[in-house]
């Protein structure tokens, strides 16, 4: 316990949950060759004010973003989740990759009902082979916008980051603030027809800061010293918006992406999607520079629908040198620099930012790329229309109502978890295994849209044998326009072998992958008009959701899952339910 309050030096933001944590007895290594933490999540009301308008909150422990978890590769984790609130809950543990333990995931209906009111579940898992930094959000409805915090994994005891020890650790999470309740927001949406209305703020660390109405004094602050490394682990919460963030006069190092590190490169402004999180090096000027810099992030938006255009900051402020201390007003009277972002829908930025990253691939970090592929997959991915219900109008595109679909199939949640329904053996009626491996009917994804856009319905899951190697091409369609989607797999991290614009050539694309050092994630953009290759293995027996992590396009329907089956060996398998797993 000692040892590791010691040697993990981690930024102020985290210590009182953090302390809370590690205060908690330790019963003792476990098979990972960790211990075993406990964190109690009482889900509950709170209410909170930004841009001078007070609502109440669905928050973990009545915080906002909610606390970090924190832990070390091998370490089992045992997160209590009460419920005492009105909505039904359940939390994903995003970018873990749960080995055997698919009972844990989160996504409600997918791998466990939800958590009803007063009811409480306890996830149980353990972190293996993975370290960096992850998150946790709600996977039920649009509660993830306030329901989500960090979720960091130190290295083990023993072992070090492929790069200098940084003198602080600092979470800085994006997220996305509604004035109004964001359940009504989308449920209103999914009656009309109609786009969802947008955000009135994007947040760094739940503060939209100056350059909004009435928030000059929620800025997030970040004070430094000068000629110190400091990593900043950033996440994006935000629910519908990809970001452009930088910080004026600093150059960032990259180092990681979605808790798998990187061959570390520099850049000035860094592109994140929601579900995707990014570690970067930030050295401080040598001196005390006399001067107070920005950091801010505005959206990549690339589709045709309206989307919240406005702009976050926080502040990156140095400790004056004791000799020359400040009062704490005289901060006001120092320059302000302001770092400058690209354009709004700026796909050239997104393309040449995503070609840099790489795989660290070294010995002690390798890139397992597998290179022979058992199961070929072409899915498209994109919106499309359903007619409206009864004889009303609706307000989607000409009257019909907005979807989003893979390979045409808009995806039906069902009412009760596909995985219980899985491995107690009764999937009839819940779902069918045989979501498309290739489109139905063939068009010009990327060219003009076909003028039947309506999309099929229906719980379709693609069934893999045990260890299947996967190549999986996702393609853009420009249905009602194309735009980039952040498509995030559960269970897996999988390599980003190769992308490109246009429609996909099977002939031509494959020479280019790229199998030696690709970047490994979790969450990845198709590019708006484009296609992305990735390759998995199919390790992990379990169902496995794979959705938009564009939180409007996975309510449309935008999303699927795979069922991986059991190996032969007994540690092939999935682990058997825990008993307090909720009931639907
Ligand atoms: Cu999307």
């Amino acid at each position: 316990m000692g040892a590791f309050l010691q040697s993990c030096p981690l930024g102020g933001f985290f210590l009182v949950a953090f302390f809370a944590s590690c205060f908690f007895p330790e019963p003792g290594l476990v098979a990972g060759g960790g211990v075993t933490r406990h964190y109690k999540f009482n889900v509950v009301l709170q209410n909170v004010t930004r841009l001078c308008h007070t609502k109440s909150i669905v928050t973990v422990n009545g915080k906002f973003p909610g606390p970090p978890i924190i832990a070390r590769e091998g370490d089992q984790l045992l997160i209590e989740v009460v419920n005492r609130v009105p909505n039904n809950i359940s939390i994903h543990w995003h970018g873990v990759r749960q080995l055997r333990s698919g009972w844990a995931d989160g996504p409600a209906y997918v791998t466990q009902c939800p958590i009803q009111t007063g009811q409480s579940y306890v996830y149980n898992y353990t972190i293996v082979g993975q370290r960096g930094t992850l998150w946790w959000h709600a996977h039920i409805s649009w509660l993830r916008s306030t329901l989500h915090g960090p979720l960091i994994i130190l290295p083990k005891h023993n072992a070090s980051y492929p790069f200098a020890k940084p003198h602080k650790e600092i979470p800085i999470i994006f997220g996305e603030w509604f004035n109004s309740d964001t359940e009504a927001v989308i449920s209103q949406a999914l009656q009309t027809g109609g786009g969802p209305n947008v955000s009135d703020a994007y947040t760094i660390n739940g503060l939209p800061g100056p350059l909004y109405n009435c928030s000059a004094k929620d800025t997030y602050r970040l004070k430094v010293k000068p000629g110190k490394t400091y990593l900043l682990r950033l996440i994006n919460a935000a629910l519908n918006d990809e970001l452009f963030f930088s910080i004026a006069n600093h150059t960032l190092t990259l180092v990681e992406a979605d808790a798998v590190y990187l061959k570390p490169f520099e850049t000035e402004t860094l592109l994140i999607a929601p579900g995707q999180t990014t570690n970067v090096l930030l050295k401080t000027k040598p001196q005390y520079p006399k001067a107070t810099f920005l950091m801010t992030a505005r959206p990549y938006a690339t589709g045709l629908g309206t989307f919240d255009n406005t702009t976050v900051a926080g502040t990156l402020e140095y400790e004056p040198p004791l000799n020359e201390s400040h009062q704490s007003s005289s901060i006001k009277q120092l320059p302000l620099f302001k770092p400058t972002l690209p354009p709004l829908n700026d796909t050239a930025f997104a393309t040449n930012f995503t070609n840099k990253l790489r795989s660290l691939a070294n010995p002690q970090f390798p890139a397992n790329v597998p290179q022979k592929v058992d199961q070929r997959f072409f899915f498209t991915v994109g919106l499309g229309t359903n007619p409206c219900r009864g004889n009303q109008t609706c307000q989607g595109p000409n009257g019909t109502m907005f979807t989003a679909a893979v390979n045409n199939v808009s995806f039906t949640m069902p009412t009760t978890a596909l995985l219980q329904a899985h491995y107690t053996g009764q999937s009839n009626g819940v779902y069918s295994p045989e979501f498309p491996s290739y489109p139905k009917s063939i068009f010009n994804f990327t060219g003009t849209p076909p003028n039947n856009t309506n999309v099929g319905n229906g719980t379709k899951l693609v069934v893999l044998p045990f260890n299947t190697s996967v190549e999986l091409i996702m393609q853009d369609t420009s249905i009602l326009g194309a735009e980039s989607h952040p498509l995030h797999l559960h269970g897996f991290n999988f390599f980003v072998v190769g992308q490109g614009f246009g429609n996909f050539d099977p002939n031509k694309d494959p020479a280019k992958f790229n199998l030696v050092d690709p970047v490994e994630r979790n969450t990845v953009g198709v590019p708006a008009g484009g296609w992305v290759a990735i390759r998995f293995l199919a390790d992990n027996p379990g169902v496995w959701f794979m959705h938009c992590h564009l939180e409007v396009h996975t309510s449309w329907g935008l999303k699927m899952a795979w069922l991986v089956l059991d190996g032969k060996l007994p540690n092939q398998k999935l682990l058997p339910p825990p008993a307090d797993l909720p009931k639907c």
